[in-house]
Parts: structure tokens; C-alpha cells; sequence
């Protein structure tokens, strides 16, 4: 472990609330050292030689990937734990069966045995962080206590980090207590355990992502969700952009996919080129807090500042944004290395991998040369497409929610709730394959209402109630929509092209909240008829679209018999209106012919 750069004392003594937890979390861990992280580019260049000079990270090619340095994670330590992922609310029933629980008196005595004496020997590291812009009213703050210099240096990318934040938490007098060791990486001692009441985390034995940067999914999503619900507004798994038309009209969408479906390629879409004059502002690319304004919409910030996205399949056909802003000052984790020191994914089109993401030589029959779930850490500024609103204090007003899935059947390319109501049912019910990005069977259709069941740090019968408490406060509510980018043909092939193609999907989108798309009526929405959609240009296989528009009823009787034996688990907890909705669903689906 690298030693810490020169302790900064000034900042040790800014908030008493904050000292006096640091050190009773001293005195259980034992460190050697406390480090105070002020958030400077120095602090940031110092631990990164540090880990550089302790081969803890790889400096990459400074020719091709200027500032840019790779890190391998124990091979047990690739992804999100969900089965050890736990809320432990006073009441079993709050956390709701889509969420591990254990008494929160045990879960403490189980972590503070695991945290006891694990710093000995290691840098105890304080960083006060800020979920959103630094001023906005909107923001949350925590401070996240590690060990690792690796999440330091994540966490200074992915949140305001620092003595600004330690100033704002002076000025808020409440922040989220969040204590993480990497531990021994053992995975039979690993746990991710929150504490929504004490708005607390503990997360032992994983330096990974999800379950180590506390400021992300364990604060921004799981104990912000809880927050949300107290406060009146949503914390929810969703990107953020802009669409600027040639006339220089922007509407900002939020969209909610489960991880690993592109969130992040969506945020920073590049239209096609017949898309002249149009542009595409990312605000933000996985998390998004939503607050009702005073004018009756409801207004968006993104709680990060950094992305942390899925590395395969970027290239410059893909995501050439994203291709772009990695390819200076960028963590990389678990991809494969070129001869000379590049990184290398699969999909990407140039070089050759000679070294996989466990430092051994590329050897197909080891599997890919980039961890499925390899990732990059950089700046949200180095986005071209980064949105000048991604700092402002208000946020952004949203025109349309749109909840999506990876579904190889039955989902349509698009379609659109009737009201509120129905689209609070449409996030309920959306159900997904499973991806790498956690660590259980991939490709598996799972219920992932509104992509936040790994998230929702409370139960999803009262989360639905507040979905409709908040959309009962909107006087213009989003329009709420469903995509699907993934849907397949009879012999498994894609029968969309994705990726910036999508922009048409955005563009009717947009005119329907506009009030001037066209559209359908089915038993499930509204759907746009082939016609309808922007299609100049697009090279798509005769027939595709029509099978991409096509609603099968006797699929969604099945879909919605499946939903409400879902929802049934949530027992009286499930919003009698939202039960109502599902039979009108129903009783639309059985009445269709088409
Ligand atoms: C993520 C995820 O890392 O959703 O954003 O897993
Ligand atoms: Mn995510």
C-alpha cells in the first residue's frame, strides 16, 4: 500500500461532527495514518505516483493515452455483489423484499467485527464529498472513510471532493456516514450493508466500483432514494440529456435503463448524418435526483461529476465521444494491454491485446482480454458533449422519462404511457436480461422495476406510492415512454442498429411531448406507425421495423399476468391506484385483437 502525501491538518479541524466520527472510526481500525483529502489536482498527481511507484496502477502509453493508468482488481472483484448487498432498516418490512435485510444492530456488530483493527499498516483516508453541484440546493453530502487510495483518486473524478465539500457539510450540519475497507478481498467477508434511518454505510472487502466509491449506488441511489421519499422528491437510475434542435430548442430527457444497457452511449449520442443542425448535451450518464420545481415540471441534477462507464464496445463507430474522452487523464480498470502499453478492449477496432486484464498473456481460450465489466473512470468535463447546465444549481427541466430494458422479444421499439399512472406502471414492470455488471447469471430476464431494483434503498411498494405522490405534484409531468434498442429476429439477430440511430427514436420522443408526433393507440400505449418515425437515411432490413412495432397480445397477457404475481410480493404495500392501473392494463390487453 502506497504511503499518503503530507497530512493536511487545517481541514482536520473544519467540522467537529465530522472529526469526532473520523476518529472513533480511527480508534476501531487502527491506522497508521489519517489522511485528510483536500481535493486538489496536486493531492490527485501525488497519489497517483504513489500507487504508480507501489505498482498498484500502470502508467499507459504518455503518447496515445496521456495521464492514463490501468488498474487490475483481484480477479474475485469485478462487479457489483448484489447477494451481499444488504438495507437494514429498524423494520424488515420498510426494506421490502426486492432488498437483502439483516436487524441493523446486528449488521453493525457484524461489520464493526470486520472493521476492527483492518486499517493496521494502511492510510486511513477521509474524503468529504458533494452528490451534485456544489451549490445547488438539490445536492447531498457524505463522507466516505477508506483505505483505498484507488477510491480516492475514483472518488475526486466521480463527486465534488474536498475542502468545498467539507465547507458545504458545515453549512448543511448533516452528511452520510459511509466506511469502507478493502479488507482482505476475501469474498466470504465481503458485505455492502446501509443504513437508510442513520443515513450510513458500511462496505468491507470489495475495492470495486459499486460497492467501494460509497458516493454512487450506496449514497446516491440507495440511501438517496430513502432521502428522497422523506423530503419529496426521486433519486433514480436514469441519464440525462439534451436535445438541441436546428432551431436551437432543447429538451432534456431522463431515462432509465439497468446497468450495462447504454445509458452511457445514450448520453452522449452522436446523431446521424442526416441529423443536421441537431446536438446532444449530456448532463449526466447512470443518476439522476429529480425535484419538483415551483412551475409545476420537474427539474433534474446529476448527482456526479465523473462517469464510470462499461469499457467493451466503445470505438469510434459506437461512442465516438466517449472514444474521444478516454484517451487522456482516464482510470482504467481490468482492460487487456497492447505491446505498447495501450489499453485494449473487445470492439475495439485497432491494435492487438498481448496481455488480458489479469496481466497474463492474451490467451483466447482465457477468455476476453478486457473484463466484461472493465471500466473507465474520467471527468464528466472531458465529455465534448458535456452540457454547460450540468453544473447549474436549478438542474434541467425534463420533457419526457423514458424507462427501457434489454428484451429479445415481446418490448417494442417505443412506446408511450397514456398519463402518469400508466407510465408509473410501465417503470413497475420493466423487466431486463442480466449483464455483467453484477456478479450473477448473465442474460437471465429479471424484473428491474424503473432499473432500480439493485438500488431502491426501501421497499418498492412504497417507492410506487411515491412515484404517484410526485407525479400528483407536477402540474406539466413528463411524458413517460418505453424503449427497447434490443429486440431480436426469429434467428437472433438485432433488429435495430442502436446506438446513434437511436436519435430517431428521441426525435418522435420529443415531438410527442411537443404535442405534433403521430401515433397509434394499442393495447398498451401509444406506438408510432412506421410512418411516423424519421426514418431518412436508415438502412434497415425490410420488414425490421414493422416486427419492432409489433404488439402481440396474447405475449403481454402473459407479460402483465407476469407482472402482477411480481407486484403481488409487495403484498399492502402496492398502491391500490397503481393495482387499479395493472386491471385496466389487463383488461385492455384481453379485449385486443391486434
Ligand atoms: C453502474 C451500474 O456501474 O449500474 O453504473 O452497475
Ligand atoms: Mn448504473
Amino acid at each position: 500500500m502506497a504511503t499518503a502525501p503530507q497530512l493536511v491538518t487545517s481541514l482536520a479541524t473544519m467540522n467537529r461532527d465530522v472529526s469526532a466520527w473520523v476518529e472513533s472510526v480511527a480508534k476501531l481500525t487502527l491506522p497508521n495514518l489519517v489522511y485528510w483529502c483536500d481535493g486538489s489536482p496536486a493531492e490527485f498527481q501525488a497519489l497517483q505516483r504513489e500507487l504508480i511507484a507501489a505498482k498498484e496502477l500502470l502508467p499507459l502509453n504518455p503518447q496515445s493515452f496521456p495521464g492514463c493508468v490501468l488498474s487490475r482488481s483481484n480477479p474475485s472483484d469485478v462487479a457489483r455483489v448484489e447477494h451481499l448487498t444488504y438495507v437494514c432498516t429498524r423494520n424488515k418490512e420498510d426494506a421490502g423484499p426486492n432488498n437483502h435485510w439483516i436487524d441493523p444492530a446486528q449488521a453493525h456488530a457484524q461489520m464493526d467485527a470486520l472493521f476492527a483493527g483492518c486499517m493496521k499498516g494502511r492510510t486511513l483516508y477521509v474524503v468529504p464529498y458533494c452528490m451534485g453541484p456544489i451549490d445547488s440546493p438539490f445536492s447531498r453530502c457524505g463522507v466516505e472513510i477508506t483505505d483505498s487510495a484507488y477510491v480516492v483518486l475514483n472518488m475526486q473524478l466521480m463527486t465534488r471532493m474536498g475542502r468545498t465539500a467539507l465547507e458545504r457539510i458545515t453549512l448543511d450540519g448533516k452528511f452520510v456516514r459511509g466506511l469502507h475497507s478493502t479488507g482482505d478481498l476475501d469474498p466470504k467477508r465481503r458485505f455492502i450493508m446501509h443504513f437508510p434511518e442513520e443515513l450510513s454505510i458500511k462496505s468491507f472487502g470489495s475495492g470495486y466500483g459499486g460497492n467501494a466509491l460509497l458516493g454512487k449506488k450506496c449514497h446516491a441511489l440507495r440511501i438517496a432514494s430513502w432521502q428522497a421519499r422523506t423530503e419529496g422528491w426521486l433519486a433514480e437510475h436514469m441519464l440525462i440529456v439534451g436535445i438541441e434542435n436546428p432551431e436551437g430548442e432543447i429538451h432534456y430527457l431522463a431515462c432509465a435503463f439497468p446497468s450495462a444497457c447504454g445509458k452511457t452511449n445514450l448520453a452522449m449520442l452522436i446523431p446521424p448524418a442526416s441529423y443536421q443542425g441537431w446536438k446532444v448535451w449530456t448532463v449526466g450518464d447512470d443518476i439522476a435526483w429529480l425535484h419538483p420545481g415551483k412551475d409545476g415540471r420537474l427539474y433534474a441534477i446529476n448527482p456526479e461529476s465523473g462517469y464510470f462507464g462499461v469499457v467493451p464496445g466503445t470505438n469510434a463507430k459506437t461512442n465516438r465521444n466517449a472514444y474521444n474522452m478516454i484517451r487522456h487523464d482516464t482510470i482504467f480498470t481490468n482492460v487487456g494491454l497492447t505491446a505498447d502499453n495501450q489499453p485494449w478492449w473487445e470492439g475495439l477496432t485497432e491494435g492487438t491485446p498481448v496481455t488480458d486484464w489479469q496481466g497474463r498473456p492474451y490467451d483466447p481460450v482465457n477468455g476476453p482480454a478486457a473484463h466484461a465489466n472493465s471500466r473507465f473512470t474520467v471527468a464528466a468535463t472531458q465529455n465534448p458533449s458535456y452540457s454547460k447546465l450540468a453544473d447549474a444549481p436549478g438542474g434541467v427541466p425534463i420533457s419526457a422519462i423514458i424507462f427501457g430494458g434489454r428484451r429479445r422479444t415481446l418490448a417494442p421499439l417505443v412506446y408511450q404511457a397514456r398519463n402518469w399512472l400508466h407510465g408509473v406502471l410501465v417503470g413497475a414492470g420493466v423487466a431486463s436480461e442480466t449483464t455483467a455488471a453484477a456478479t450473477d447469471a448473465i442474460g437471465v430476464v429479471r424484473r428491474d422495476p424503473m432499473a432500480m431494483k439493485p438500488f431502491a434503498g426501501y421497499n418498492f411498494g412504497d417507492y410506487w406510492s411515491h412515484w404517484i405522490d410526485v407525479g400528483a405534484k407536477l402540474k406539466s409531468p413528463p411524458q413517460i415512454f418505453h424503449v427497447n434498442w434490443f429486440r431480436q429476429n426469429a434467428a437472433g439477430k438485432f433488429l435495430w442498429p442502436g446506438f446513434g440511430e437511436n436519435m430517431r427514436v428521441l426525435r418522435w420522443v420529443i415531438d410527442r411531448c411537443k404535442g405534433t408526433g403521430k401515433a397509434r393507440e394499442t393495447a398498451i400505449g401509444h406506438l408510432p406507425n412506421s410512418t411516423d418515425l424519421d426514418l431518412q437515411g436508415l438502412d434497415i432490413a425490410p420488414g425490421a421495423l414493422d416486427e419492432l412495432l409489433a404488439v402481440s397480445p396474447k405475449l403481454w397477457r402473459d407479460e402483465f399476468a407476469g407482472i402482477e404475481k411480481y407486484l403481488s410480493e409487495f403484498g399492502g404495500r402496492v398502491p391500490q391506484a397503481l393495482k387499479a392501473e395493472l386491471e385496466n392494463a389487463l383488461a385492455r390487453v384481453h379485449s385486443s385483437q391486434a
